[in-house]
């Protein structure tokens, strides 16, 4: 084990302000990836009346609505929350890496950590089991990263 004393993060959201993106497509999961995220934020100390939940159509609009965001300067991290499921075209993987390209530029840019709460699966199976049930909540796994990510920024 290392005797090295980590700098990291507090799981401590008072004092913070998060916007929430969220997509409409597939809202059936997206609404349970929201529900995690939120809960998250509060449960560690968010105030829940700070929290902007911002609905956009699908993931693909996702980088640019982060943009203007960022731009505004009011967020100290962004969760965002979608889920794009495969179909029977190739849109699935033009969707999935522009918005997964698109995110991790825009959070270099700024400085300002972006949660990729964002499934990416093969079935609809799959991405219920990821939005709150057997395999757990990735919107909440989503806006603990950027809580935590948030905390080290601070410190480094
Ligand atoms: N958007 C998603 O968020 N998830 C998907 O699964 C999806 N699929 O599969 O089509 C999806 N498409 C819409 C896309 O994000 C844009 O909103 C649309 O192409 C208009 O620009």
């Amino acid at each position: 084990m290392s005797q090295l004393e980590a700098i990291e993060g507090q799981l401590r959201a008072d004092g913070l302000r998060f916007a929430l993106v969220a997509s409409r497509f597939n809202d059936f999961i997206v609404d349970r990836l929201i529900n995690g995220a939120e809960d998250y934020l509060v449960r560690h100390g968010a105030d829940r009346a700070k929290l902007d939940l911002i609905r956009i159509p699908g993931s693909f609009e996702m980088p640019v609505v982060v943009k203007k965001l960022m731009d505004k300067g009011e967020y100290d991290g962004i969760v965002c929350l979608g889920a794009v499921i495969r179909g029977a075209t190739p849109h699935f993987d033009y969707v999935a890496a522009e918005v997964s390209k698109g995110l991790a530029n825009v959070s270099l840019e700024f400085g300002v950590p972006v949660g990729y709460g964002i499934l990416t699966t093969d079935s609809l199976e799959q991405a219920i089991e990821r939005a709150g049930s057997k395999a757990g909540n990735k919107g909440a796994e989503a806006a603990h990263a950027v809580l935590e990510t948030v905390r080290v920024l601070a410190q480094l």
